[in-house]
């Protein structure tokens, strides 16, 4: 897998959670510029073991050549039960597309780590991997490998930005800058 992000922001733990994980203001600009349409999200929901989940389903729009322009997924986000309000949030997310070209082969597995680094900062980390549910032949392997790292960079580059933005947003002002 690759590390795509590795930050601190001041902006606190509590309110990174919030950012990323429910229906935030700065979420729906985000895919509204990434232009991820038809998003539908469940709640969060306590499971048995422990942990809390959610799922969401959209429509990204793809800048590939080689491939259709649009493509429906499924994200299946899960909240670690070891996760503290405020602390620490540990979240993996799967993401399956549902038209692309080998879509029954593989999906993706993001984690991100949101870590408390005192009241008004904290680290952000996303660690992704591209996980195969059955053995490609080695061309179609690397094929896939290739244009989906190229497209999850470009997303988690994006993403980081826009949060640098929405940080010097916040803390415009506040004094404890
Ligand atoms: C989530 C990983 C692969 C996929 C795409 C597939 C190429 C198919 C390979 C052929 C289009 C928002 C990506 C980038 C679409 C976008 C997905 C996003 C960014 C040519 C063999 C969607 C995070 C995420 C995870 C996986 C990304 C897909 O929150 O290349």
């Amino acid at each position: 897998g690759r590390l795509f992000v590795n930050r601190v922001f001041h902006i606190s733990a509590e309110k990174m959670f919030d950012l990323l994980f429910t229906d935030s203001n700065f979420m729906q600009r985000f895919m509204d510029i990434r232009k991820i349409i038809g998003v539908s999200a469940t709640s969060w929901q306590r499971e048995a073991s422990g942990g809390m989940k959610r799922t969401l389903n959209y429509t990204i729009t793809i800048n590939n050549p080689l491939i259709g322009k649009f493509s429906t997924a499924t994200e299946t986000q899960t909240l670690f039960k070891e996760s503290r309000e405020g602390q620490y949030y540990m979240i993996d997310a799967e993401v399956y597309t549902h038209d692309v070209p080998y879509h029954d082969y593989f999906y993706t597995q993001n984690r991100y780590c949101i870590i408390r680094n005192s009241k008004h900062k904290c680290r952000l980390r996303i660690y992704t991997d591209v996980k195969y549910k059955k053995q490609p032949w080695g061309l179609v392997k690397s094929f896939i490998t290739k244009n989906s790292w190229s497209g999850i960079e470009d997303y988690f580059r994006h993403l980081e930005a826009e949060l640098l933005e929405e940080e010097a947003e916040l803390t415009q002002g506040s004094g404890d800058a």
